[in-house]
């Protein structure tokens, strides 16, 4: 991490009250959990189409839920991470502070984090094809693939987002009328290409918001942001915070 680069964002998180911050996949990666793209990531193994996609789950509903079954089997003994750490304490840091995740994992509210906004549902909660009811099961493995609605009999789908799937309206609203009334938006592990959720930064930036953002390596948003903090977020955010405490 360059020094003066984090002075400049420790300064400027020093002069503001409202802070939003994005996290994507990345802030998970030190805690074991593996990110879509990249080296190791799930899409290099598995293709998104034949998985993510609601054509995806009608047309093999058990190949699905064998891979979210797997993938909540993988996260279930995982452990928030510095970085997860450092954001649930700057909640009560800032007098306005939000979280918006891309992560379906609920490593930030595992981390003590409140009222986290999941623009992409979460990986714990199942919702019934038929009804749409959803409920929190826990269980890892699950009993039987596909799960089926305890109240109807119909299949029960992950409740995540997945592509060609519009959010949740309520859900994206809120993200971006907290993108747009935050002075500064930090922006950690995310490949920013997956969208709405990457034209948030921007409406922040439109908002006039200073742009801060963590990762290991630059993304199509690096060239907008106002500083740009290269490598692993559950090292720069400590670093950032004990700097932040000097600051303040
Ligand atoms: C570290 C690190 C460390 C590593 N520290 N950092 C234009 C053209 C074509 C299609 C579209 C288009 N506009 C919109 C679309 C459709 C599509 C889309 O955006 N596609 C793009 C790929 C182009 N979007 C949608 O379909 C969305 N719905 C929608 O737009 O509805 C309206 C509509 C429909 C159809 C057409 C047009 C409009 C829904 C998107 C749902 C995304 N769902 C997933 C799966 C969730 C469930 C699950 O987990 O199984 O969400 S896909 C996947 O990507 C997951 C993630 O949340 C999301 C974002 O990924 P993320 O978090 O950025 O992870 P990575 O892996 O990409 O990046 C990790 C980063 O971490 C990297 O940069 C690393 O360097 C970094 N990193 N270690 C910090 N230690």
């Amino acid at each position: 991490m360059n020094d003066n680069l984090a002075s400049s964002a420790a300064d400027l998180l020093a002069r503001v009250d409202r802070v939003a911050v994005v996290t994507g996949a990345g802030v998970s990666a030190e805690s074991g959990v593996p990110t879509f793209r990249g080296q190791d990531g799930l899409w290099r193994r598995y293709r998104a189409e034949t998985l993510a996609t609601p054509e995806a789950f009608e047309r093999d509903p058990k190949l699905v839920w064998e891979w979210y079954d797997w993938r909540r089997g993988l996260i279930a003994p995982v452990e928030p991470n510095p970085g997860h750490q450092v954001l649930a304490v700057w909640q009560d840091l800032f007098a306005g502070f939000s979280l918006i995740t891309q992560n379906v994992d609920g490593l930030h509210a595992k981390a003590g984090s409140r009222d986290v906004v999941e623009l992409h549902g979460n990986i714990w909660k199942l919702r019934c094809t038929r009804e749409g009811t959803v409920s929190e099961v826990r269980e890892s493995p699950l009993p039987q693939l596909p799960p089926v609605c305890p109240s109807c009999g119909a299949f029960l789908r992950p409740h995540v987002v997945w592509f060609g799937e519009s959010l949740d309206p309520a859900v994206l609203e809120r993200a971006f009328r907290l993108s747009e009334s935050c002075q500064a938006m930090l922006v950690i592990g995310t490949s920013s290409v997956v969208q709405p959720a990457a034209s948030l930064p921007f409406a922040a930036a439109r908002a006039g918001a200073k742009i801060v953002e963590i990762n290991p390596e630059p993304t199509p948003l690096t060239p907008h942001t106002d500083v740009f903090l290269a490598g692993r977020s559950g090292e720069i955010l400590p670093a950032l915070d004990r700097l932040l405490r000097e600051t303040r």
